[in-house]
């Protein structure tokens, strides 16, 4: 299994953590945001989105999507599991994981803060990442549940999509101390190995 993906992506660092969490292995097949190689014809016959992640099957299957890969790993390795029983419970870690993937993260990707720094320079571009992030947790930081992981005692898909995301925050510029939720979230997990194998600066292409 390979997957295709960038060290300091946090839509591929989510996916690394449900690997080790699995216990699937994989390999690293790195793609370099900063010189546009997700758009190099090669990677976008494999996702036309020209995004990372994308899982390569060993039967040659790709699946793009964090979150679909993510519930894919779900459904062929169940143990342990990162969905809850309960169907109320379920909706509650995929409403999580979505605000997040759905609606904070796309508008401070690469691509966005490109076109944002194009139209209106970089001082508005930085800006841009920063207020969007901090809105975006504020609201996330409102939706966590009594820990210690962020909707409740078990550990589950919402813990992966919230510890990437904080990363990114830092690297914008966001105060996290306005987060005390989602930082015990972040500390609840921070000596897991699973956790530790997936940060960037474990992975091959960092730097
Ligand atoms: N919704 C997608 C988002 C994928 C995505 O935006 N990936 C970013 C890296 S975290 C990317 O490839 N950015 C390149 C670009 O914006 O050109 C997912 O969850 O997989």
């Amino acid at each position: 299994m390979r997957l295709h993906g960038y060290f300091r992506s946090t839509a591929t660092w989510r996916v690394r953590i449900g690997l080790h969490l699995k216990g699937v292995a994989f390999e690293t097949v790195a793609h370099d945001l900063r010189v546009g190689a997700q758009r190099a014809p090669g990677y976008m016959a494999m996702n036309p989105q020209g995004l990372v992640p994308a899982l390569e099957l060993p039967d040659g299957s790709v699946i793009t999507q964090s979150l679909a890969i993510l519930e894919w790993l779900e459904e062929t390795h169940p143990v342990p599991a990162l969905l809850p029983a309960d169907p109320l419970a379920r909706a509650r870690v995929r409403a999580l994981a979505l605000a997040i993937a759905a609606d904070l993260h796309p508008v401070q990707t690469v691509g966005a803060l490109k076109r944002v720094e194009a139209l209106a320079g970089a001082d508005a571009a930085r800006a841009w990442a920063h207020d969007t992030v901090a809105a975006g947790l504020g609201a996330v930081e409102a939706m966590l549940a009594p820990g210690p992981h962020a909707l409740g005692a078990a550990l589950t898909l919402a813990d992966l999509v919230v510890v990437p995301q904080l990363a990114n925050a830092r690297r914008f510029g966001v105060d996290l101390a306005r987060f005390p939720k989602l930082l015990a979230v972040e500390a609840a997990v921070a000596g897991h190995p699973a956790f530790i194998a997936a940060r960037p600066e474990a992975q091959p292409d960092f730097g």
